[in-house]
Parts: C-alpha cells; sequence; structure tokens
C-alpha cells in the first residue's frame, strides 16, 4: 500500500470518444465528411473506447437479409450473415441496431451512398479522432472484413425480430411455483450478508457468504449475466443476462435456488423490483435494448403483465427515435413508482405501477444517453449520468419532477449506483466519477441542511486516471474508494484509491493506492480491478481482480478501518467475477 500526492493524471479518451462523437450531432449528421480518413491515420482508440455496448445476442439471431437494390454491391447469404454478426458485436452499440444513430452517426443508406464505398473503407479502417474506433489499423478488423463492411453499409439495414406477449410466454418458466416453495428460510445463511457476484462469462451467479467467505452455490443465469437486484424483503434475488434472460432465486431454499425464469428481449441490462410499502416483492421490471421495451412481471413468478415500448421522441429536437434503449433502472422509496431511464430520448419515465391496467406514466425531460445512477443518502433524489453528454440529471422522487441537470465536472461520468459520504464541510454529497478523465466529483444533495451547496460540484478531486467505472463508500465508513479497471495503465487499472472523507476539506487532498491486483497474489493476466462492495456491516470492502476466462480471477476483501488485505477468495469457479451486490445493501440502497 502507497500514499502519494496526484503523481499521475492519465487522461483516456475513453467514453470521451463518444461524447464527442454527439456533440451538436443528431440522426443523419455525418460529420465525417469534414474529416478525410487521410488526416487521421495515426489515431488509435483507447482500450475504454472500446467500453461500448457489443449485441452479442442479436449478432446470433437469424435476420433476413434485405433485398438487393440497383447499383448497389449485392452480398451471398453468407457475406451477409458474416457482415450482420460483425455489425452487431462491433458498431450497433452506438450506431444504432437500425443504423439510424445513437451515440454514433446514422448509417442510414441515403448518407452511406453519398460516402460512397471508399471513404467507408477508409474510415472503418482509421476510425477518427472523433470517437470511431481504428478497426483497421488496430489490427481488430481485417482488409477483406472492412470491404464487406463497407459493401453492408451501402446495402439496406436488417432489422431483428419483435418479441412481445407470445414470445415472452414461450420463454417463461415457474421451476417452483408459489405454493410449493418454502415459508420459512429453510438454510441457516446469514441472508442479509450473502454477496451475489456476477460470473460474467460463464453466464452465473456465485452467492457467497460475507461472514465465512465460502461459496454457498453457484448459479446458471442469462448469456454475460450483468447486474443482481434484490425484492424488498431480500427474500427473492434477480439477475438479468445480456441475452435479457432474468432468474429469480429464492433465497429461502437450501441452498438457494432458482424457482422462474423469462426471456423480456433480445438484449437487455436492468431489471428492479417494487421497493414501496405495501408493495414489497409484488412486481419486478425488466428493461430491454432491443426491442426497445420495459416489462412489468409478477415479483414472485416472473409472469410478464405488461409490455411498453419506449420508441418516440428525442426530449429536445422531438424527432422519432426508433429504437431508445432502456439504461437503469430503480425503485422510488416514497411511491410506487419505477424510475426507467431512456437513453436515447433522455427521457426519465416514472412508471406508476399501482394500476398496471391503467398505467400512468410520468415522462420527465432529462438528457440524452442517461446510462447508470443511483440515489442520495435520503433515498429521496435520484442522481443519474447522461454520460455521452457529460451531464447529471436529478430526479426528486417524492414530488415525481426533475430537480436539474447539471454538468458533471468531468469527462464522460459513470457513477454505477454512485456514492454517499458526509463531506466535512459540504454535508452529504453523491459522488461520481468518470471514464474520460481523472475527476471524482461531489454533488451537494442536501437542499434543506446546505442550501447553497445542493445540486452543485461542490469539489472536485483528482483520481489515478480516467477508466473508472465505480466508486464505493459506506454509511458507517470513513472513506470513498475510486476504480479505474479501464486505464490502460496496468499498475492502475490493477488498483483503487481511497480518499479519507475527513482529510476532503484540504486542497488537493492525497489518496492512498491500494495494489488489489497484487494482493490477489495472481501472476498472470490484466487483473482489472472493479467495483467495490461493502458488507452488511459496513466495516469491509470487496473487489474483483477480472482475468481473462481462461485465467486465475479473485476476490479480494479490504479492512476499511486499515486499508489493509483482510483475505483473498480464490475457487477454480470463480471465472471472471465483476459486480458484487450484498443483499442488504442492494435491497436498501446503501451505497
Ligand atoms: Fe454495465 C450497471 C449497461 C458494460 C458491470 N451497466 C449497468 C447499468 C447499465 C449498464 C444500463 C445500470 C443497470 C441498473 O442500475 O439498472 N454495461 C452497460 C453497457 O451497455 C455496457 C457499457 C456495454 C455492454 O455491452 O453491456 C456495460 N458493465 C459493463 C462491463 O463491461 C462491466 C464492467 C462488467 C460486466 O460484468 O459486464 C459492467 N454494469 C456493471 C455493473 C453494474 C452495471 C457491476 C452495476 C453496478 C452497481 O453498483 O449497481
Amino acid at each position: 500500500m502507497k500514499s502519494r500526492n496526484i503523481l499521475k493524471h492519465t487522461t483516456m479518451l475513453a467514453g470521451l470518444a463518444f461524447a464527442t462523437a454527439l456533440v451538436g450531432g443528431s440522426l443523419g449528421n455525418v460529420s465525417a465528411q469534414q474529416t478525410a480518413p487521410g488526416d487521421v491515420k495515426k489515431h488509435e482508440t483507447t482500450p475504454g473506447g472500446q467500453y461500448q455496448p457489443s449485441l452479442d445476442v442479436l449478432k446470433e439471431q437469424e435476420m433476413e437479409q434485405p433485398g438487393a437494390k440497383p447499383g448497389i454491391p449485392a452480398l451471398t447469404a453468407e457475406e451477409f450473415s458474416t457482415a450482420n454478426k460483425i455489425y452487431f458485436e462491433r458498431c450497433a452499440g452506438c450506431h444504432g441496431v437500425l443504423r439510424k444513430g445513437a451515440t454514433g452517426k446514422a448509417l442510414t443508406t441515403d448518407l452511406t451512398k453519398e460516402l460512397g464505398f471508399e471513404y467507408l473503407r477508409d474510415f472503418i479502417t482509421y476510425g477518427s479522432p472523433a470517437g470511431m474506433p481504428n478497426w483497421g489499423t488496430s489490427g481488430d478488423l481485417s482488409e477483406a472484413e472492412i470491404e464487406l463492411m463497407a459493401n453492408y453499409l451501402l446495402n439496406e439495414p436488417a432489422q431483428p425480430p419483435e418479441f412481445g406477449m407470445k414470445e415472452m410466454r414461450e420463454t417463461w418458466n415457474v421451476i417452483v411455483p408459489v405454493d410449493k416453495r418454502p415459508t420459512r428460510q429453510l438454510n441457516s445463511l446469514n441472508l442479509d450478508n450473502i454477496f451475489s457476484v456476477t460470473l460474467r462469462d460463464t453466464g452465473e451467479v456465485a452467492l457467497i457468504n460475507g461472514d465465512t467467505k465460502e461459496i454457498v452455490t453457484i448459479i446458471k443465469t442469462g448469456y454475460a449475466v450483468h447486474i443482481s437486484r434484490l425484492s424488498a424483503s431480500g427474500r427473492y434475488l434477480f439477475a438479468i443476462g445480456r441475452d435479457a434472460k432474468i432468474d429469480l432465486i429464492d433465497l429461502w431454499m437450501d441452498p438457494p435456488a432458482k424457482v422462474a425464469e423469462i426471456k423480456i428481449g433480445s438484449e437487455a441490462r436492468s431489471v428492479e423490483t417494487s421497493k414501496m410499502e405495501g408493495w414489497e416483492d409484488k412486481y419486478a421490471i425488466g428493461g430491454a435494448y432491443w426491442p426497445p421495451q420495459y416489462v412489468i412481471m409478477d415479483g414472485e413468478t416472473l409472469e410478464p403483465q405488461k409490455i411498453v415500448s419506449t420508441r418516440g421522441m428525442v426530449y429536445d429536437t422531438q424527432e422519432f427515435h426508433p429504437e431508445p434503449r432502456v439504461a437503469s433502472i430503480v425503485a422510488s422509496h416514497y411511491r410506487p413508482e419505477f424510475v426507467v431511464n431512456i437513453k436515447e430520448t433522455g427521457q426519465i419515465l416514472l412508471v406508476d405501477y399501482s394500476d398496471i391496467k391503467n398505467l400512468k406514466v410520468t415522462t420527465i425531460e432529462a438528457e440524452r444517453f442517461l446510462h447508470d445512477g443511483g440515489f442520495d443518502s435520503s433515498g429521496r433524489y435520484f442522481l443519474v449520468a447522461a454520460n455521452a453528454r457529460n451531464r447529471i440529471a436529478i430526479v426528486d422522487t417524492k414530488e415525481g419532477k426533475l430537480v436539474g441537470v447539471i454538468e458533471s465536472g468531468g469527462a464522460t461520468p459513470h457513477p454505477g449506483r454512485g456514492a454517499n459520504i458526509v463531506h466535512p464541510k459540504f454535508g452529504p454529497v453523491w459522488v461520481t466519477s468518470h471514464l474520460g478523465d481523472e475527476t471524482v466529483s461531489l454533488i451537494g444533495t442536501d437542499p434543506e441542511g446546505h442550501r447553497d451547496h445542493a445540486w452543485k460540484v461542490v469539489q472536485k478531486l483528482s483520481g489515478q486516471g480516467g477508466g473508472s467505472l465505480f466508486v464505493k463508500s459506506h454509511p458507517k465508513s470513513g472513506n470513498l474508494y475510486v476504480d479505474t479497471p479501464l486505464n490502460p495503465d496496468a499498475e492502475i487499472s490493477s488498483s483503487v484509491a481511497v480518499f479519507k472523507i475527513g482529510d476532503l476539506e484540504k486542497d488537493n487532498p492525497e489518496y492512498t493506492v491500494l495494489p488489489i491486483g497484487e494482493w490477489s497474489g495472481i501472476a498472470e493476466g490484466v487483473k482489472r480491478v472493479v467495483q467495490g462492495e461493502f458488507n452488511k456491516d459496513g466495516d469491509e470492502i470487496w473487489f474483483s481482480v477480472w482475468n481473462g476466462k481462461e485465467q486465475e480471477s479473485a476476490l479480494v476483501v479490504v479492512d476499511d478501518k486499515t486499508l489493509k488485505l483482510k483475505t483473498v477468495i480464490k475457487d477454480k469457479r470463480l471465472i471472471t467475477p465483476t459486480g458484487k451486490f450484498n443483499v442488504y445493501n442492494t435491497r436498501n440502497d446503501v451505497y
């Protein structure tokens, strides 16, 4: 462990790429025309620039090949299938499933035909400093693949299938009906201190006993499983895969096991459950990237009740967007509402689940490219990053209104759920770090006690560098932890910075670096250290040491008081651990 003042300010283009890619741009505005590929031949994409959705599930779907057009090079069925796979894996995350543009430019045929084959080929080869990766010069795509992609873009886009009630019901499976489930907790686990750990590349979650650090069980889930969330009572755990498969796990069983499953689309990232008093465990909601929709389900069986499309108008331009993805979802503690964040249209939807037959939705104009966010310490205000716009939108979930949209103070905010700390000078603040630079921004969240500081960036700290994804603290902790897993410097990506909250009064406060990757004792791999999560008591914090699928990974547990290594959890079944969700903290929004 070493302590240092700010030695390194590794600024990374990272998500900055996608921030700048859209500045001033809306659908159909191909600024590529202004940048000749010859000018950007030296351009290189940073690892963080790759932090874009890869629609790996859609890529495997059969899609009808659009008919050939006169004057446009026709693709064979095999060529179309190869190009379609590459498009969904590498391009659709930015340019959209239907190529109508998202954080990247639109690539509809009216535009691509004007640009022409050679231009497209060169642009794909060299990329652009505005965010387009250099697929050719990086060696990611071969010359033949790039030529194929240029031809593919001259053809009409393929449309993946919709996924409605019929398709959902076909995938819906209640493994253990409610009346056959236990009526009391059958195991002797301290459920509040169980950690659900995402095993990303095996499509599993590991349930780990936070007291003994032993693996309780490993449960098969959806493809490239993403996050876990808890029901209000803490009994049910929901995990969602990138293939939009939701698994419902009953923690009362011995051992905890899956009791229901469903697919709510083809690509998804978010799931949440009803938390309002009187509605505990009643509903679940899943949000999909494709088709663009959210689905309200029964909280105990996952039976789909209501599917709502998110297609519609962008909040500011009032132009139609055909595929606005559902990003983060949280459940209000003040009203029977889900807070659903829609990426491309920039709307925050307050979905009232008290009467889903007569569904009332409050549509809040916020900012485009909403991604991840969390509550302030009171649980009343929700703060969400519009990451490609470098802004944070704030909603008052008690009043059901936008408080404001503010600059985050850095490039591409990525808070996860953020961290809440009590600042010695500014009172309660919510914290986000950034993908694009070393800024850690503290935003005042106490309009009553600290009115002058509320909803302002009251302090900016300098962390180890860009490539940060998650910050974390706990009401009982005196520390603020900042990870940097996507920083290109191996030493930085395998360590975390810790700021002492008591020191934040000083100018330019120092941080301590914890070499978590080194502490894991793993010799091989990049050892990215990602996403701290506290135990229930708030006296230790767990980090994932995230290595390649064929390599050893681990979880490293740090004593929050001493900042010393407490223990390393290793097991050959712990393959690619990333997110960790402590049952108590997740269900009570403690972060
Ligand atoms: Fe995530 C949360 C989307 C890549 C780990 N991620 C989220 C949320 C969204 C999202 C919308 C908020 C969910 C919520 O709160 O309801 N993530 C995406 C992407 O689109 C993206 C950029 C690319 C993709 O193809 O999926 C992406 N995410 C990643 C990763 O590569 C990470 C680091 C490793 C992994 O497991 O895949 C990753 N994302 C996480 C984690 C959370 C998350 C751990 C939850 C953090 C929390 O504290 O709640």
